[in-house]
Order: C-alpha cells, then sequence, then structure tokens
C-alpha cells in the first residue's frame, strides 16, 4: 500500500453523539433557529439563494405544463434549506456533487439560472448542448461534479474524488447528497466504508426526505435514524432539522473542519418532506394529506424568514423587494431561454459515440 493510502487506522469513537431529531413520518419539534455567527450579509444571501431556488422551480414547473420541459423535473420544495446550507458551508474549490434536487447547491455554486433554463428547455447553448433535460453536467471549473442517475453511485465516485485530491495536497472536501431511498443501495455502503478506512473528507448529506417514489420510510429502514447507518462504518454522524437552513449550515461546516483535519467523513442526516411528487408526473395521492399539511408548515423559507425580521437583519418590505428583483431577473432569463435555438439535427450523435482521432 502506498503511504497516501496507508492513512487508515483504528477508528476513534465514531459518532457525533445520537441522533438529535426524534424519528417519525412528522416534523420533529421546533427548535429555535440559532445564527452560527454569519454576518447578515451572509445570511441575506442564503435567503436569497433559497427564495431563487423556489422560484426557479415554479417556473419550471410552468414550463413543464406547458409541455416546454424536456425530461422529468424533480422538486426540492421544501428541502431548498438542505441544498443552500449545505452547499454555502463549502469553500468553493472543494469538490461538489449534487443530485437532481439540488438546485440549490448549483445556484449557490455561481450556476445562473439562465444555465438551468437552457439545461432543462433542452437548449443548444445548455451545458449538455440540448442532449439531456435534467442536471447531468459537470463544470469542473465551479469543482462541480454531475450527478448519476443510478442511485448511489455517486457515493463511491465522491470517495475516488476525495482521495484524489488528497494524493494532490491540499484540504478540498467533497460533498455529495443521497436521498433516504439510495442509502439502501450498496454503493452506499461500500463508498461510505472505504472513505471511513482511508480517512477521506468525505461529507454525505442524507436528505430523509419521508419517500422514495411511493414508498414511506417505514417501508424501507426499521432503524430510528438514518445518521445510525454512519457508526456501522466509524463515520462521524448527525442528524439535523433539515428545514432549518442554519442547523444545516453549521453542521455542515462542522463536518467540513473534521475532514480538513483529517478526522474523516461524515454522515449527515437532513429531515425534510418530499411535498410534491417524485417527478413532476406524480400527483402524489399515497401521501397521507395532513402529513403534507404538517410539513408545509414548518417551509424552510417562512421560517428563515420570520427569524431574519425577528432578529432585525430584514424588514418585511426588505424581503418582498428582494422577491420582486429575483422575480424580474427570472423572467428576463426565462425568456432568453425560450428564444434560444434547439441543437441542429446534424449535432445529434456528436459527443456520443466515441470516433477515433
Ligand atoms: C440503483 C437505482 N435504483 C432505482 C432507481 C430508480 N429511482 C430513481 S429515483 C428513485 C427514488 C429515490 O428516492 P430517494 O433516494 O428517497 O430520493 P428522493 O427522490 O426522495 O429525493 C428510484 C427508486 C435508480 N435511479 N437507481
Ligand atoms: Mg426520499
Amino acid at each position: 500500500m502506498s503511504a497516501v493510502l496507508r492513512k487508515g487506522k483504528q477508528r476513534r469513537a465514531p459518532t457525533a453523539g445520537g441522533p438529535a431529531v426524534p424519528p417519525g413520518p412528522g416534523p420533529p419539534p421546533v427548535v429555535p433557529m440559532r445564527n452560527p455567527e454569519l454576518s447578515r450579509t451572509r445570511l441575506l444571501e442564503l435567503h436569497s439563494f433559497m427564495r431563487l431556488n423556489r422560484m426557479l422551480e415554479d417556473k419550471l414547473s410552468a414550463l413543464y405544463r406547458q409541455g416546454k420541459i424536456v425530461g422529468g423535473l424533480y422538486s426540492s420544495l421544501g428541502q431548498e434549506s438542505i441544498s443552500v446550507g449545505s452547499a454555502s458551508a463549502l469553500e468553493a474549490d472543494d469538490l461538489l456533487a449534487p443530485m437532481i434536487r439540488n438546485i440549490g447547491s448549483l445556484l449557490v455554486r455561481g450556476v445562473p439560472a439562465l444555465t438551468l433554463l437552457l439545461q432543462f428547455l433542452g437548449r443548444h447553448d445548455a451545458p449538455t448542448g440540448g442532449k439531456d433535460g435534467t442536471l447531468h453536467f459537470d463544470d469542473l471549473e465551479r469543482s462541480i461534479i454531475g450527478p448519476i442517475s443510478v442511485l448511489g453511485t455517486l457515493i463511491p465516485v465522491m470517495t475516488g474524488a476525495a482521495l484524489a485530491a488528497r494524493m494532490r495536497g491540499g484540504k478540498r472536501v467533497a460533498l455529495t447528497y443521497i436521498g433516504d431511498g439510495g442509502t439502501s443501495t450498496g454503493d452506499f455502503h461500500e463508498g461510505l466504508n472505504l472513505a471511513a478506512v482511508l480517512d477521506l473528507p468525505l461529507i454525505l448529506v442524507v436528505e430523509n426526505n419521508g419517500y422514495a417514489y411511493s414508498t414511506p420510510t417505514s417501508g424501507q429502514f426499521a432503524i430510528r435514524s438514518l445518521a445510525d447507518r454512519g457508526p456501522a462504518y466509524g463515520v462521524a454522524s448527525e442528524s439535523v432539522d433539515g428545514t432549518d437552513v442554519l442547523a444545516v449550515h453549521a453542521a455542515t461546516r462542522r463536518a467540513v473542519e473534521r475532514g480538513r483535519r483529517g478526522g474523516g467523513p461524515t454522515l449527515l442526516e437532513c429531515r425534510a418532506f418530499r411535498r410534491r411528487g417524485h417527478a413532476e408526473h406524480d400527483d402524489m395521492r399515497y401521501v397521507p394529506k395532513d402529513l403534507i399539511a404538517a410539513w408545509e408548515e414548518r417551509d424552510p423559507i417562512d421560517r428563515f424568514e420570520a427569524f431574519l425580521v425577528e432578529e432585525g437583519h430584514a424588514t418585511p418590505g426588505h424581503l418582498l423587494a428582494v422577491r420582486e428583483a429575483l422575480a424580474a431577473g427570472l423572467e428576463e432569463a426565462a425568456q432568453k431561454a425560450l428564444l434560444s435555438p434547439f441543437p441542429p439535427p446534424e449535432e445529434t450523435l456528436r459527443d456520443v459515440y466515441w470516433e477515433p482521432e
């Protein structure tokens, strides 16, 4: 074994304490939000990203209903706090691999709303040149590694990316996401275990949103919390209320610090709820209405706005102005994207098959 690979050792106490968030399908008890010492500017930035995340998805949903979206559309309504809270806790050169419900993470990394609109509309100027309608693209300049549809697969990929980063020197961490359903794949276990054995700075954010397609979490696993899966591999694990953007941010920061100081990977369960169907085609009639209503009461943006106003960081007028400014920018981007061309037919096969030089 090379010196780089021989880093693993018998591990320290594996957990960061038991899960702080009680299990069950409904929202956990409300714990007041606490600012983890972020400046007012930073707090307002997080708010703006969450709001843009939601407004962009609303726009995409409307375009889907007009038959203009190519492929599926997967909402993160009620989970924006997870994408924004986690991605904002990284430095710009840390490796970030979003999944399909993590538009918010891409926005935080600086991917313009226009780029995302072009991508979902299947236009020539989109990152995949109009050949894919969802988020299957890398942006290596922004240290973004694209999602893989085969659930779980991205975890060993990001374990490998974290290993590569360490071998090149430096302190970059690698963060990716997985759903509750995705934690049942072999790759989840293999990737996490390898990251632990090699002491790699992998941060795995588990988005427990109550359902995988139409299967509730009670039909998927018998443990109290998905944070219980980490200790089996010697992985520090934590569970937080995923509707609290500041709790997600603070927990991700703890994981980043652990990874940078050589403390190995972290599994971070974020509890929230998938408040729309699996994708736009799914009317989610199998989800109890009172459960949806209970989680609507815990809307992460409403919560954060109430916090910002109560703590004197913003006024309702300011929050409205933010919304109006974002709406104007988004409308302009949507018009531009809708006017932009589809790929020319002769490009259909380009980049599909390898061709010898
Ligand atoms: C290995 C694998 N099995 C099945 C699927 C089909 N599939 C796509 S999304 C999905 C549900 C995922 O649920 P979850 O992981 O909880 O994520 P969520 O959609 O709730 O964000 C399934 C079964 C897949 N893409 N990959
Ligand atoms: Mg799920």
